[in-house]
C-alpha cells in the first residue's frame, strides 16, 4: 500500500493459466549450494511464490527451474549453462527441454541472484517464459549508489526524511530496511554503496563507527553489495594523530594505511573511498602544495593490498579563476591524465556545473582517455523539485550517455567512455548520489523509486532505452494493462522535457534560489562568491541572455572535441537546447521557428506549465490502475508541481522581462 516494497512488490497474477505456468516453476525449484547467497535465493524465490499468490499444490507436473554455478551444475546440464563469456556477474536463463525445464546459470552466486531477480522481473512483467534466452552481463564494473548522509542522520539535499542508517542503534540493532535495502539493489544489479556523506565527518574512520559499518556490511555481503565510505583528507590531524595530512608525508601515508588494514580486517571485502577534496571547502592536498594525484594516489596505496579503490571526485571549482566555473574541473585534471594509480576512479558529475535540469555532458568525457572517468549521476532532485515534482530522470541520465564526446572519432559516446570501450584502462564505475531515506516508500515520491530503479537499470547497461526502463517499472509497480502502460510512458518520459521548460529551458542554468536551489532565484546577485550567483549564469541584460562560452567568450567551447567545437561555435548550428548555455544572445535574435529569441523562452515556460497540466490530466485517468493512497498522494503532488510550475514562468519571465522590454507573445499568460 504504501510503496515499501519497491520494485519487489510480487503483484498475485490473475491470468489463470500464466498462473498455473509460472507456479509450476516457483514451486519445483532445485537450487545448487548453501551459502547466505543461495539463502538469499529461496527467500526470494519464497517471497515471489506468496506474492504471486502459487499455492503449493500447483506442482505443473514435470516442470522445473534449475539454479546453480556452472561448475557445480550435473554434468548433462554443465555444456548447456554457456557461462564462458559471462564473467564474474552475468548470467544466463535458458529453457532447456522444450520449455520444461528453466535453467539459471553464471559463475558466480551473486551472477545467481541477479538471474533470479531477472527470472522474477518476467514474471513481473507477465512475460512469456517457455522459450527464454537471455544472456545479461552488467557493462560497467562498479554500479555504486552515493549517499549524502550525515551521521546525525540529516541528509544533504536529501527530501525523503532522515538517513536510513540507524548510526545510534548499530551494530545491535539491525532493522529489517537494511536487508530490503540490499535486494532492492540487488534485484536491479546495484553493488556498492558509499554510505555516508561527500562532505564527510572523520569520526566515521573511528572503530566506534567501523563497528556499525560491518554489520551493515554483513546484510549487504549475500547479496553482493560492497561497502564503501568518505575518507576526509584531514581525518590525520582531526581524529588526534598528526599535526599534517600531506600526502607525501611518510607519517600520513603509514596513518592511512593503519586506518585500511584495520577496515579490511573488519570487513574483508570493503570497497574503498569516495574523496571530496579541495572543493566547497574540503580538506584536501592543496594545502600542502600537493595535487589530485598526489592525493588519491596515497590512498590508493593504502587498499590498494586489499583490492580497494578509490573514487575520486571532479567537483572542484575555486573563486579565483571566475571567469567561467565551467572550465575549471577540466583544467585541473586533463594535465594528468595518465598519473593516477591503477585503482583509481576520477568521479565526474554528468555536467561541468552541476546537476542542473538540462546540461551538455562534462568535457572530461573523452578528454582522458588514460584514466577511468566514473559517472556521477544525482538521483535526488536538488535542482529539480526536490520530491514534490515528478521527473523521470533515466531520460536525462539516457541523454548524457548517448551524447558523442568525438574523442574518438565518430560514435564515441559517454557511454563508451564509461564502460571502457573508448579508454585505456579497464576499471569502470558509476554513481547515482541516492534520494533514498526513513519515507514508508523510500523516497517521498513514489516516481521517486522509478529514478532510482532506473538508475540501477543503466548502470548495468548504460545502452538501455530510458523508455524501455519506463515500461518496466510501470509494469513491476502499477499495472500490466495497456493502456495504462502506453499512456503513462509517454508521461514519464516527457516530463523530463516538461521540468526543463518550466525551470531552464533553451539552455539557461543556475538560476535557482540560493542554497536550498528550490524555485526560482534569478534576480539573486549578491552572494559572497561571484559564481554562486544566478545572474552570473543567465548574464540577461538590455542587449540579451545566455554565457557566452564561444571563442569570443570564455572559450569553454575549446574543451570539447573539434566537431562539437566548431558546431557549438555558431548559435545556427547549436542545438537550440543547449542555445543559452554557449551563447549570449540578442533578444530579437531569431530562431528556427522564425520567432524571436524572447517568444521563444516565454513560449518555453509556457509550454512546461502545460506539460504538467496535461501530466495532471493524465493521471486522473488512472486511478482505476493504481492502489488509491499512491493515486491520491501523486494527484496532490502534481498540484504542487503545477503551482510551482507557474511560479516558475511568472518569476522568470517577470524578471527577464525588465531586461527585454518585450511583450508576452500570444498563449502566454500576463504573471499573476
Ligand atoms: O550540488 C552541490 C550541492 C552540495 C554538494 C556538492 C557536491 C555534497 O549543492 O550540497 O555537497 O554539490 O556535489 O559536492
Amino acid at each position: 500500500q504504501e510503496g515499501y516494497e519497491l520494485w519487489l512488490d510480487y503483484k498475485e497474477v490473475q491470468d489463470r493459466t500464466i498462473e498455473k505456468n509460472y507456479a509450476a516453476f516457483l514451486n519445483n525449484v532445485d537450487i545448487i549450494g548453501n551459502s547466505s547467497t543461495i539463502q538469499a535465493i529461496k527467500e526470494e524465490l519464497q517471497l515471489a511464490r506468496e506474492g504471486f499468490g502459487f499455492d503449493d499444490s500447483e506442482t505443473g507436473g514435470d516442470s522445473k527451474l534449475i539454479i546453480g554455478v556452472q561448475s557445480k551444475l550435473p554434468s548433462s546440464l554443465r555444456n548447456q549453462a554457456k557461462t564462458e563469456n559471462l564473467e564474474e556477474e552475468g548470467y544466463n536463463i535458458t529453457s532447456l527441454k522444450n520449455g520444461k525445464t528453466i535453467l539459471i546459470s553464471a559463475n558466480s552466486e551473486v551472477a545467481l541472484l541477479y538471474g533470479t531477480f531477472g527470472l522474477l522481473r518476467e514474471m513481473q512483467q507477465q512475460n512469456d517464459i517457455s522459450n527464454l534466452k537471455i544472456e545479461e552481463k552488467p557493462k560497467i564494473q562498479k554500479r555504486v549508489l552515493n549517499h549524502w548522509d550525515n551521521l546525525d542522520r540529516t541528509v544533504e539535499r536529501g527530501y525523503a526524511g532522515f538517513s536510513i542508517w540507524d548510526w545510534h542503534l548499530l551494530p545491535e540493532l539491525i532493522k529489517p530496511e537494511y536487508k530490503d535495502y540490499a535486494r532492492a539493489n540487488a534485484a536491479i544489479g546495484i553493488n556498492g554503496t558509499v554510505l555516508t556523506n561527500v562532505n564527510s565527518n572523520a569520526l566515521i574512520l573511528t572503530p566506534h563507527y567501523i563497528e556499525k559499518v560491518k554489520a551493515l556490511a554483513e546484510v549487504f555481503r549475500p547479496y553482493g553489495i560492497q561497502v564503501y565510505l568518505t575518507a576526509r583528507f584531514s581525518a590525520p590531524i582531526e581524529l588526534g594523530d598528526l599535526d599534517t595530512a600531506d600526502p607525501l608525508n611518510e607519517d600520513v601515508k603509514q596513518w592511512w594505511k593503519n586506518i585500511a588494514d584495520e577496515i579490511y580486517a573488519e570487513i574483508p571485502d570493503f570497497g574503498g573511498f569516495l574523496v571530496k577534496a579541495d572543493s566547497e571547502g574540503q580538506p584536501g592536498p592543496f594545502q600542502y602544495d600537493r595535487t589530485h594525484v598526489d592525493g588519491a594516489n596515497m590512498l590508493a596505496e593504502a587498499v590498494a593490498p586489499h583490492d580497494g579503490i578509490i573514487m575520486w571526485r571532479a567537483f572542484v571549482y575555486s573563486e579565483e579563476d571566475p571567469d567561467d566555473r565551467a572550465k575549471q574541473a577540466y583544467d585541473q585534471f586533463i594535465p594528468y591524465d595518465g598519473n593516477f594509480a591503477d585503482n583509481v576512479l576520477v568521479q565526474v558529475k554528468n555536467g561541468a556545473i552541476d546537476f542542473q535540469p538540462r546540461e551538455p555532458f562534462h568535457p572530461m568525457f573523452g578528454a582522458m582517455p588514460d584514466t577511468p572517468l566514473m559517472m556521477e549521476f544525482q538521483i535526488t532532485q536538488e535542482y529539480l523539485g526536490f520530491s514534490s515534482h515528478l521527473v523521470f530522470l533515466p531520460k536525462l541520465f539516457e541523454e548524457v550517455l548517448d551524447e558523442d564526446t568525438y574523442a574518438d572519432g565518430k560514435n564515441s559516446t559517454v557511454a563508451k567512455v564509461i564502460d571502457g570501450t573508448n579508454s585505456n584502462k579497464k576499471l569502470t564505475g558509476i554513481a547515482g548520489v541516492a534520494n533514498i531515506g526513513t519515507e514508508k516508500n523510500w523516497t517521498g515520491n513514489p516516481f521517486g523509486q522509478a529514478n532510482w530503479y532506473g538508475f540501477g537499470r543503466l548502470a548495468w547497461d548504460p545502452y538501455m532505452d530510458s523508455e524501455e526502463i519506463a515500461q518496466e517499472w510501470l509494469r513491476i509497480n502499477f499495472s500490466n494493462e495497456e493502456d495504462f502502460v502506453k499512456t503513462m510512458t509517454d508521461l514519464l518520459i516527457e516530463s523530463r522535457e516538461a521540468v526543463v521548460n518550466y525551470m531552464t529551458p533553451l539552455g539557461l542554468h543556475h538560476i535557482m534560489a540560493t542554497s536550498h536551489h528550490y524555485g526560482p532565484g534569478p534576480w539573486v546577485d549578491d552572494l559572497g562568491r561571484p559564481e554562486w550567483n544566478p545572474v552570473y549564469y543567465h548574464k540577461a541584460d538590455k542587449n540579451g541572455i545566455g554565457f557566452d562560452r564561444t571563442s569570443s567568450g570564455s572559450n569553454a567551447l575549446a574543451q570539447y572535441a573539434k566537431p562539437l567545437e566548431e558546431k557549438y561555435s555558431n548559435p545556427e548550428t547549436t542545438p537550440e537546447k543547449y542555445l543559452l548555455w554557449f551563447h549570449h544572445l540578442s533578444w530579437d535574435y531569431e530562431m528556427d521557428n522564425g520567432k524571436k529569441l524572447w517568444d521563444n523562452i516565454a513560449l518555453h515556460y509556457q509550454k512546461g506549465v502545460e506539460q504538467v497540466e496535461e501530466m495532471q490530466a493524465t493521471w486522473n485517468k488512472m486511478e482505476q490502475y493504481v492502489n488509491e493512497r499512491e493515486f491520491k498522494k501523486t494527484s496532490m503532488l502534481l498540484e504542487i508541481q503545477l503551482k510551482e510550475a507557474k511560479w516558475w514562468r511568472d518569476a522568470c519571465l517577470s524578471y527577464f522581462q525588465q531586461f527585454s522590454e518585450m511583450e508576452l507573445p500570444a498563449g502566454v499568460p500576463e504573471p499573476e
